[in-house]
């Protein structure tokens, strides 16, 4: 009588092992954090103004064969001078709006604006 029991057992554990795990991956895929883009081609933030939610990670390419780089007007992050095809990425934490330019060519501006 306990030899069935334990396979009932076990084969139970396997499938609450099985359901769990399908749990997570579905958590996981659900929290994968927020991304946004921003390349920078031609002197351009490209999408100049980039609405994202609190928690996004926005992330600078530079496409151009120039050096750029990005530096938040309020010292909030700042990247190091990006050659061609190097990225920065900064996490948005909280609501607000982030002037930022480059410091080689500080014509060159954008704004990520955070709203939840
Ligand atoms: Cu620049």
């Amino acid at each position: 009588m306990t030899r069935p029991f334990k396979l009932l057992t076990f084969q139970g554990a396997a499938l609450v092992a099985s359901a769990l795990m399908m749990l997570t991956v579905s958590e996981m895929t659900r929290a994968a954090p927020p991304a946004a883009a921003v390349s920078i081609d031609n002197f351009t933030f490209k999408s100049p103004v980039v609405m994202v939610k609190p928690g996004t990670t926005v992330t600078w390419t530079n496409g151009d064969d120039i050096p750029h780089t990005v530096v938040s007007k309020d010292g909030l992050f700042k990247s190091k001078v990006l050659d061609t095809g190097d990225r920065f990425s900064f996490t948005f934490a909280k609501a607000g709006q982030f002037g930022y330019f480059c410091s080689l060519h500080p014509h060159m501006t954008g704004t990520i604006i955070v709203k939840a």
